[in-house]
């Protein structure tokens, strides 16, 4: 046998989602041959979902993009010329230079994508060049809602305790799906642990989901509607005296005040709105209470609307008042044990700050008081098209797919193509990057280096990733943003990403090469952290009445508002579009607009789904499988019937990110079967962190 062809074993951590599965990585020639779940890994001791285990599929594609490419020809004519990476960063960093002098750093937009590697160094890179203006297509759709109530409420992030001796009597799965759309805290393995071993499931969800199947109690309710059954669960909580008292008592502020608010809110009430039974109201919020330790498992369903700041408070108020906070087997509060990034904040030009678009209207997205400000997306594509208040010229992308992924498809469109300048950072040619000005090669995860602080913003563990192989000429995003901050002589650009790894390593007193040696670290978990100091609030305790929201303008208290396309506010529209539209659940087998492309993964999930209740196709004429046209006021799309008992009868789900590699350029299909031809980026939105409404729109459905 050559020496070459001896097969070589790495450990590292896949991060296809936002995951922490321990791998074996098999390398043979430099190529990832075979990844296995590490069975010596206390996360998922050998488990891993197909995603991962098809990471050689997605790793050695033919179609991943290999070297940089520069347009040649008209935009969008899908003709591309290779060339360097010096010729590409060199080009591009006059460029960059140009615009910043002619028209303000401002006018040069960052865009990035979901919880990746680079997340905060592209962060970095918008201070250090000077633009208050970042966005990613989550955050006011998709975690920062829960991040920030549950900083005003409890000071700082929860996350469902799996990890330790004591497992949860009771999980409330509410808007998530964990079992599927693993992990934000969690990873799916985790869940069904504890399933397993005899807690109580609840799921909230239009669709009895994957999840939902294995729970004791379904509630299915009209989305967009969760802060009226949230209430009337506090409601009866209260009502019937089985909140936690001597927590309550001793730990919280405003109980009184929250007493009289949800006075009106009955079970009674809330069935008018949200299509549940009240007596599945009061069952569910009766086996919660009552449950101790119990995790409330929050996700998506309740943030992708326009009241989501009131709508998570609400559900984080009752894991409060049933005391199952920081407590074994309840939702743990962070042990937090990185630095945080160097993001160079203090590098944004004075007066920035006010110019990042929507930062007036939406605060706690964009304003001072913002977790981590970013701009509002409507009003950033808003500006690109219409030049107010000023013109966005430039939007550098790294890992991102806009078209895909921002509500409006078409308007996403429209706004690219104002653009003086697009660069895409992508590991495939996606319909955004095919509208591209330059298009860069980026690493795939085991081309990667990166200190990982698991879960996502709590960080009770931090462990290591690292870069095994390399494809053609594709680089870490790091280094990209480097290389740009390099010959912009920026500030911060003298630091390589192991001093900045260094940098957050630092409380643990080890190293990057320390850590990849160790290949984590965990250390024991502190629960009821608030005994010794309080909670992190102004009152140390937690505020179920906040005075710190009242100030900033919001609700102290949490209300319910109906969403603005519904029928109930529109019911004129109704009458066309009958059916409230869910958009996004996810899908095993794909992270959003990913994997399209690869074999194994689509042969299992060939073509996009509509979910129809069977009720519902009978009277549409639709049989399983049949394409159906589904249309909202924003236009239509096509997709095949899922015929199903599992959904709500008034609910019609689709799911999102779909596109065909195998179409012809530069479109691949993008108009065809996308959720977000769909949905609306128009106001009203919530007025905290600008949201707008994915789940609870109006639609039709008919057979094609
Ligand atoms: N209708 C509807 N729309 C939604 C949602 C919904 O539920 N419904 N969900 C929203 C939510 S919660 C989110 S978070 C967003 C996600 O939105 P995006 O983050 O835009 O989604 P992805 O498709 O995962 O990622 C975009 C691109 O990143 C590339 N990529 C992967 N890894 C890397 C890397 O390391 N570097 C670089 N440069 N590129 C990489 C992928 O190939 C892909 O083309 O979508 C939102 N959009
Ligand atoms: N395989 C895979 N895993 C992923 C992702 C992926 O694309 N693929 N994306 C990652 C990202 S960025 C995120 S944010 C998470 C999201 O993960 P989750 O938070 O689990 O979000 P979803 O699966 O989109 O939706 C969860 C459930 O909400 C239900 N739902 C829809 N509308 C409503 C509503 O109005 N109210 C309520 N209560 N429920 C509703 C849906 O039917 C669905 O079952 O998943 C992450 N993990
Ligand atoms: S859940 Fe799947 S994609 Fe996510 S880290 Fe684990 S193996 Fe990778
Ligand atoms: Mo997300």
């Amino acid at each position: 046998m050559k020496i070459q062809d001896k097969e070589q074993v790495f450990k590292s951590v896949c991060r296809i989602c936002h995951g922490g599965c321990g791998v074996r990585v098999y390398v043979r020639d430099g190529k990832v041959v075979r990844v296995k779940g590490d069975i010596d890994s206390s996360m998922n001791k050998g488990w891993m979902c197909v995603k991962g285990v098809m990471s050689p599929e997605i790793a050695n594609h033919p179609d991943r993009l290999r070297y940089p490419l520069k347009r040649k020809g008209k935009r969008g004519s899908g003709k591309w010329k290779r060339i360097s990476w010096d010729e590409a960063l060199d080009d591009l960093s006059k460029k960059l230079d140009r615009f910043r002098k002619e028209s303000g750093p401002e006018s040069i937009a960052l865009g990035q994508g979901t919880g990746r590697h680079h997340y905060m160094h592209v962060v970095r890179f918008a201070n250090a060049l000077g633009t208050p203006n970042w966005y990613e297509p989550g955050l006011a759709q998709c975690f920062i809602p829960r991040i920030t109530v549950s900083n005003f409420t409890y000071g700082g992030f929860v996350v469902a305790d799996y990890y330790g001796d004591v497992t949860p009597k009771c999980i409330l799965f509410w808007g998530h799906n964990p079992l599927v759309s693993g992990p934000d805290g969690e990873i799916a393995i985790s869940v069904i642990r504890a399933l397993d071993r005899g807690a109580i499931g609840i799921a909230v969800d239009p669709r009895r989901s994957e999840t939902a199947r294995r729970c004791k109690q379904w509630l299915a309710l009209r989305p967009g509607t969760d802060a009226a059954l949230a209430l009337a669960m506090i409601h009866v909580i209260i009502n019937e005296d089985i909140y936690d008292k001597e927590f309550v008592d001793k730990w919280t502020i405003g109980f009184k005040e929250l007493r009289e608010h949800v006075a009106g809110f009955t079970p009674q009430w809330a069935e008018g709105i949200t299509w549940v039974d009240k007596k599945d109201i009061i069952h569910a919020a009766k086996t919660y209470a009552l449950n101790s330790p119990a995790v409330l498992e929050w996700g998506l369903g309740i943030e992708q609307n326009a009241n989501s700041l009131q709508t998570v408070r609400a559900i984080a108020i009752l894991r409060a008042i049933t005391g199952n906070i920081d407590i074994p087997g309840g939702d743990i509060l962070g042990m937090n044990i990185l630095r945080s990034y160097p993001t160079l904040k203090d590098k944004l030009p004075e007066g920035m700050a006010k110019k990042r678009l929507g930062s007036q209207d939406f605060k706690l997205l964009g304003g001072w008081r913002a977790f981590m400000p970013s701009a509002h997306i409507p009003a950033l594509f808003k500006a690109m098209r219409t030049g107010v208040p000023y013109r966005v010229r430039a939007l550098l992308i790294f890992g991102n797919n806009p078209l895909l992924t921002v509500a409006n498809s078409k308007k996403v469109y429209d706004s690219l193509k104002t653009l003086d300048l697009l660069v895409v950072t992508d590991l495939f040619m996606t319909p955004t990057a095919a509208m591209a000005d330059y298009v860069l090669p980026a690493a795939f995860w085991t081309e990667v280096d990166q200190v990982i602080g698991y879960p996502l913003v709590v960080e009770n563990m931090v462990m290591a990733q690292q870069s095994i192989n390399r494809i053609g000429e594709c680089r870490q995003d790091e280094w990209i943003i480097n290389e740009f901050a390099r010959r912009l002589d920026l500030p911060g650009s003298e630091d390589t990403l192991e001093d900045v790894m260094n940098y957050q390593l630092k409380p643990l007193n080890i190293t990057i090469d320390e850590l990849r040696e160790r290949r984590f670290v965990y250390p024991p978990h502190k629960y009821r952290k608030f005994e010794r100091k309080g909670f992190r609030t102004p009152s140390r305790k937690v505020e179920l009445f906040s005075k710190a929201l009242k100030r900033l303008g919001y609700d102290p208290l949490p209300s319910f508002k109906e969403p603005p396309e519904g029928p109930v506010s529109t019911p004129d529209l109704a009458k066309e579009f009958p059916y409230v539209l869910t958009t996004g659940s996810r899908r095993l087998e794909y992270f959003h607009s990913e994997h399209r492309q690869i074999k194994s993964l689509r042969r299992r999930r060939p073509d996009p789904q509509v979910e129809i209740h069977r009720k519902v196709a009978k009277v549409h004429g639709i049989k399983q499988g049949d394409w159906v046209i589904i249309s909202s006021p924003r236009g239509s799309i096509k997709m095949r019937a899922l015929i199903t008992e599992d959904i709500n009868p008034r609910v019609i789900n689709v799911e999102h990110g779909w596109w065909f590699p195998e179409m012809p350029a530069p479109e691949f299909g993008v108009f065809k079967s996308n959720a977000n031809v769909l949905t609306n980026d128009s106001p009203p939105y919530d007025n905290g962190f600008g949201s707008y409404q994915l789940r609870g729109l109006l639609c039709k459905v008919e057979k094609d």
